[in-house]
């Protein structure tokens, strides 16, 4: 089912707050940062305060330059939370798959809700009526079929906006706008582009792969994809799962070390598969094992540089059983690998190495052959030794006790 995702910001979100406070403030150029003599850069400016050039990060002093008529105040933090709990939890009244992003701003899948509402159209008047009706707030409101382009809309549609980007329009509606305009382009991303004569969104998404890569690294693939407007990442309400795990309990306890290993990377590989379908990245990777007497026993270790490749989690895992088995006391009856500390490889301007690289476009091939054909169809010498004891389906090998995830 093709997904329907809105994106929600509040228009001026600091200083709306303190115009409901205070109506007097309505209609005029209105600055939340601190007094202009004061050290310090404006945190919200209103939309006739935007008109003099005024925006958030402007030291104070210069935005009194620009418009010495602008009402400077100090704010107040717990105004701005208690507005902020108010309006996700009206966005929650609509939809359970809801994922605030700071205090303003959330992502709401509405995949299904036409049915509800009638049209996913009107599911958004109804969500800013309701901010409108309630709060005194003005919500902006994007809807595309992903995350990426129903923020751009949302951010375009402003103030006071509602912009809907239908299904297979998402490279004509982005291509012309500037390329600031596309999320995870920073200032410094944006004076390399400029600097290689690339100016618009539409520029960027022809522009060859390797190429961003050679310059953005790792991040060279998720700009490409964004300019394209593609973006798999879900929407993830606050209680999803912080960590992926999977475990196994063997038939038998066992002491065999190969068998050990097999079913260390098999489990990795599940893990690893989840973790790139999840489009996250890890820091953290945790062993369990279980002994013939019940001692559960987790090791933990910290990566240097994210990942999410099988390899890596399948390493780590081996490195910590390796140091465990040294004082082997029993037979293992359970094993378990899990990650933890997910972040989102955007955030991670880390460059990778180029056999990091090579590493990372295997397991994307590996993914796509298994979503194809099963997780079974392709396997690595290291699981080998499961095939003669457990029963493959398409869905992978039958574990003894299914392996699940916190
Ligand atoms: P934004 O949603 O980025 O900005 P906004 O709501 O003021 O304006 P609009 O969405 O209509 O463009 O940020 C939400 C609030 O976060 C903003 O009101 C104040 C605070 N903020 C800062 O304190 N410093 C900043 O640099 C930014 C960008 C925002
Ligand atoms: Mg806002």
């Amino acid at each position: 089912m093709a997904r329907q995702i809105m994106h929600i910001d509040l228009d001026a979100f600091f200083v709306s707050v303190e115009q409901v406070l205070n109506p007097e403030l309505r209609g005029k150029p209105v600055v939340v940062g601190g007094r202009p003599d004061r050290r310090g850069v404006v945190a919200a400016a209103s939309y006739e305060a935007r008109g003099f050039g005024l925006h958030a990060g402007m030291p104070l002093t210069t935005a009194y330059r620009l418009c010495p008529q602008a009402v400077f105040i100090e704010g107040g933090f717990p105004r701005y939370r208690d507005a902020s709990q108010r309006f996700m939890a009206i966005l929650a009244d609509f939809s359970p798959y809801l994922e605030p992003v700071g205090l303003d701003e959330a992502y709401l899948d509405a995949t299904g809700f036409e049915s509800i509402y009638g049209s996913i159209h009107r599911m958004a008047v109804d969500i800013k009526q309701r901010v409108k009706n309630e709060l005194g707030l003005c919500a902006s409101i994007g809807i595309a079929g992903c995350k990426v382009v129903a923020k751009v809309a949302s951010e375009l549609s402003k103030p006071d906006g509602l912009l809907e980007v239908a299904r297979g329009d998402e490279r004509s509606f982005l291509a012309p706008l500037p390329i600031a305009k596309l999320p995870g382009i920073g200032r410094k991303a944006e004076l390399i582009l400029r600097g290689l004569g690339i100016n618009t969104i539409g520029e960027l998404s022809v522009m060859p792969l390797s190429a961003l890569k050679s310059y953005f690294g790792a991040s060279g693939e998720l700009l490409h994809r964004s300019a394209n407007g593609i973006d798999d990442r879900k929407v993830e309400p606050p209680g999803a799962a912080k960590s992926i795990s999977r475990e196994t309990t063997f038939g038998k306890d066992t002491r065999d070390h190969s068998l050990l290993k097999a079913t260390l990377r098999y489990l990795s590989e599940r893990v690893g598969s989840e973790l790139r379908q999840r489009g996250k990245q890890v820091r953290c990777v945790t062993l369990k094992l279980r002994y013939a007497d019940f001692t559960t026993i987790t090791r933990s270790h910290t990566l240097s540089q994210a990942s999410h490749t099988d390899q890596t989690i399948f390493d780590t895992g081996t490195k910590l059983l390796k140091k465990e088995l040294t004082q082997e006391k029993q037979p293992v009856r359970l094993i378990g690998i899990g990650v933890s500390n997910l972040i989102e490889p955007g955030r991670q301007l880390a460059l990778l190495d180029a056999s990091a690289q090579r590493l990372e476009q295997l397991n994307k091939a590996i993914d796509r052959i298994r979503n194809k054909y099963g997780f079974t169809a392709i396997q690595t010498g290291r699981t080998l030794p499961l095939k003669d004891i457990f029963p493959e389906t398409d869905g992978g090998y039958t574990l003894h006790t299914p392996s699940l995830s916190r």
